[in-house]
């Protein structure tokens, strides 16, 4: 089984709310149809990849809860309850619990520290986590012991300043090959994997999101598309100008993870 093989996926429906989503600039706020117009476009993409999509009912007190990803982490064997760095935030981990304990045998819940899981990226040696505004060392370093107990080892690096989350810079392509932005790739830190960088420009392209046979990717980034299908990938473009005006791409989407005992 591969890292990227999914058969499983939580998502939650954006609430109208999803208009006073985090933003780190001073642009124009999404419109609610937007959002929910990118937000189908991704779930159909995710069911036609052959996941299960389970989707969430919208909490309207938390504007930023479709972004399932950085709550919570899930695996095949266990699923662990983040405490995302953001204070608007933190209280969307204790809004999945019932979902994650009705789905794994095991749920561990982060004690200390913060931690979001758009700072964590799953490579198929090790467990990638992000030091950034949202994930802290005591953080990163209590979801290291988390992670060792199910025999994950994890590395801690620091994300380039400016960048909300590890993985709005970098992507899993395949088994040993990543997408990253020029500044990653060469902080030395992704040393041992294969690069493929992306073009200035196209930043944003950066935070896609390996599904099975195929890898999304924001639409209208055509040297990032053309380069992934060199390399051999299936490339997905989908829109996601309207959830980028909250800082949001592709992966944080979803909760992803196979489930052996699906038929
Ligand atoms: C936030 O700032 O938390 C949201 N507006 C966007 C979160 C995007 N999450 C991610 O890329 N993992």
């Amino acid at each position: 089984m591969r890292v990227f093989d999914f058969n499983s996926a939580i998502v939650r429906a954006p609430g109208r709310s999803v208009v006073k989503g985090l933003r780190a600039g001073d642009g124009p706020a999404p419109t609610f149809d937007g959002v929910r117009r990118e937000h189908e476009s991704y779930l159909a993409a995710l069911r036609d990849a052959g996941v299960l999509v389970t989707r969430l009912d919208p909490l309207e007190a938390f504007p930023d809860s479709l972004f399932v990803e950085d709550p919570a982490l899930v695996f095949s064997e266990a699923a662990i309850l983040l405490r995302p760095g953001a204070p608007s935030r933190r209280d969307e981990a204790q809004e999945l619990s019932a979902t994650l304990a009705a789905r794994f045998s095991t749920v561990m819940t982060l004690a200390e520290g913060f931690a979001d899981g758009g700072d964590v990226l799953v490579t198929p040696r090790e467990v990638l986590i992000g030091l950034s505004a949202r994930t802290d060392v005591a953080g990163a370093a209590a979801l290291q012991r988390l992670l060792a107990s199910i025999g994950l080892a994890a590395r801690v690096v620091a994300v380039p300043d400016g960048t909300l989350h590890l993985k709005t810079d970098c992507s899993l392509i395949d088994e040993e090959t990543l997408l990253a932005t020029e500044s990653l790739a060469s902080s030395g830190l992704l040393a041992g994997y294969r690069l493929l960088v992306v073009a200035d420009e196209e930043k944003a392209a950066t935070n896609a999101l390996r599904v099975n046979d195929r890898v999304l990717i924001r639409a209208g980034c055509p040297r990032s598309q053309e380069m992934l299908t060199r390399h051999g990938v299936n490339v997905v473009p989908l829109p996601v100008s309207e959830i980028a005006k909250i800082d949001a791409g592709l992966s944080c989407m979803s909760l992803r993870w196979f489930d052996p005992t699906m038929g």
